[in-house]
């Protein structure tokens, strides 16, 4: 392909053909389910959202998107998918940001915004069961009218979907309080590559009855079966939420700061979030709004309590404000007053991703680090991007900031290299020295996004080959014929 001169199309897959069509047609009935592009020449447009990643670095050939509205229909799909060697893509709401979402070459779009009902909901133990596709916002408005939550919150919810979220093993805001997919995923329905459907949907909080499979779909990204229903225990909605922003002098005092909510703040604490001042300036370019704090400091914090006596809470954090000013840790710090402050706090941080995207190409890298080096990877990254020269104020420079955020938390660091447009040289200065720089350090090179097409080569920086090889076992397991998102990390 010329999008990816070093990959080739796998030539055991077949092409795809009209006979092809004609059956997903007749299997799938209507209309809107299925876009072809096989038989229809005016169909590029409509096909092109579905062929392109969001952060648009990423670009597939697909030229037939199917919208299965059913586990059964989703099984007959990969039943035939499988005797014919077609290979398929399963997609969410695409806003993936490692390019596993979208194909390669030609591969068949299975997408799964069709699949979007909210299917059970037991008041008393908080487990919700709902088809892949409904989107992450949809679930959480639902559970808000009952008096929940969804145990995971992210930018980007109001587009991507629950099967999407567990397919990548999303953290996002909240995990902090809420933790992992792993623990709170209780069940799962998904079909193999065969068409088998494998009913593991299981409410309950407690069974060990030998292998726990589902892990297995929790972060697979799609390469060994598609996700149909998932059940999920949801936690009470805390009636009390508070919000403070700070700024700090150095890294150092950020881990103070840390420690000091982690000490008083305790069991209300519900995220802590890490800006640092590049992302900031370039979030209050695009948006044009007025900043949270009159100076401007090297970090920034955001920290949320969630808790169920707003006067307690709010009296709660602004002793530890006063507090951590008094100790010299914190330069300066203000409060959201009401919900409209708090939305517009969450703001500067959530809306991070989506001012760069205005900017240009950003290439993105997601890690795990021990904390104390948290932020040293993106001063030796700026020092680097500086010495190739490849970061300016001017049209001339591709690169226009090095810019570090991410969830304090978890020590999830999200590095972002923000350019005018997207350049190989600017990708040989950071590949593989950002995965290499990881390495040393025993981090991992996907806290959060997962691996996709984007880190397909660097696996090896966080796994080890036996690793590599049980995992190369059991897709094969699960995907005999390789249908299942091919080219990607496996
Ligand atoms: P897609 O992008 O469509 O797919 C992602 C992967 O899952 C692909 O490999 C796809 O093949 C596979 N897949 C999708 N659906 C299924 C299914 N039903 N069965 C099997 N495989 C499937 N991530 C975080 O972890 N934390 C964040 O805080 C966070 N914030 C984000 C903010 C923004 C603005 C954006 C754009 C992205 C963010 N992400 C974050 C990335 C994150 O991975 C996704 O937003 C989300 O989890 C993906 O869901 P999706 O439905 O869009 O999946
Ligand atoms: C976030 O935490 C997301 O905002 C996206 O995980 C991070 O775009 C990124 O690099
Ligand atoms: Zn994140």
């Amino acid at each position: 392909s010329e999008t990816y001169p070093d990959l080739k199309r796998d030539s055991r897959f077949a092409q795809l053909t009209e006979e092809h069509v004609a059956y997903f047609r007749q299997l799938l009935g209507s209309e809107s389910a299925v876009i072809d592009g096989v038989t229809r020449s005016d169909a590029a447009d409509d096909i092109e959202p579905f062929n392109t990643d969001w952060m648009r670095k990423y670009r597939g050939h697909c030229r037939l998107v199917l919208k299965p509205g059913s586990t059964e229909e989703v099984s007959q799909i990969l039943k035939y998918c499988n005797d014919n060697m077609l290979a398929v893509v399963p997609q969410g709401g695409n806003t993936g940001l490692v390019g596993g979402s979208v194909p390669v070459f030609d591969e068949i779009v299975i997408n799964m915004g069709r699949m979007n009902k909210i299917l059970e909901f037991d008041e008393v133990s908080g487990t919700l069961v709902a088809e892949a596709g409904c989107i992450l916002e949809v679930a959480d408005q639902f559970l808000a009218s009952k008096g929940y939550i969804f145990p995971l919150d992210l930018g980007a919810k109001g587009s991507c979907q629950i099967g999407g979220n567990v397919s990548t093993n999303a953290g996002g805001l909240r995990l902090l309080r809420y933790g992992s997919l792993h623990g709170n995923v209780l069940g799962i329905e998904a079909v193999l590559a065969d068409g088998t459907v494998v009913d593991d949907l299981c409410k309950l909080r407690k069974n060990n009855t030998g292998y726990d499979l589902k892990q297995l779909f929790i972060g697979a990204e799609g390469t060994i079966g598609i996700i149909t229903k998932v059940s999920i225990l949801c936690p009470q909605r805390s009636p009390a939420q508070n919000v403070a922003f700070f700024g700090l002098e150095s890294f150092e005092q950020v881990q103070r700061a840390f420690r000091e909510a982690k000490g008083q703040l305790s069991e209300i604490l519900s995220a802590f979030e890490l800006m640092d001042e590049s992302s900031q300036a370039l979030v209050r370019q695009v948006t044009g709004n007025k900043r949270p704090l009159e100076g401007e400091y090297p970090f920034y914090c955001l920290i949320e309590t969630s808790g169920s006596n707003a006067d307690h809470d709010s009296e709660k954090l602004q002793a530890f404000l006063e507090d951590v000013m008094e100790k010299g840790i914190v330069a300066d710090g203000t409060l959201a007053q009401d919900e409209t402050q708090i939305r517009s706090l969450w703001a500067w941080r959530e809306g991070i991703p989506e001012a760069l995207s205005h900017l240009g190409g950003t290439y993105k890298y997601d890690v795990s680090i021990p904390l104390r080096e948290l932020y040293q990877l993106v001063e030796d990254t700026r020092a680097r991007v500086e010495a190739a020269g490849l970061i300016g104020d001017t049209d001339e420079f591709p690169v226009r900031a090095v810019v570090g955020y991410g969830h304090m938390g978890d020590a999830n660091l999200h590095l972002n290299v923000s350019t005018r447009r997207f350049d190989e040289r600017v990708e040989k200065v950071l590949e593989p020295f950002v995965y290499e720089w990881i390495a040393e350090r025993q981090g991992s090179i996907s806290a959060e996004h997962g691996l996709g097409l984007m880190k397909k080569k660097f696996i090896g920086y966080s796994r080890n080959p036996t690793m590599v090889g049980l995992m190369k076992n059991i897709k094969t397991t699960f995907d005999p014929n390789g249908i299942l998102n091919p080219y990607k990390y496996l």
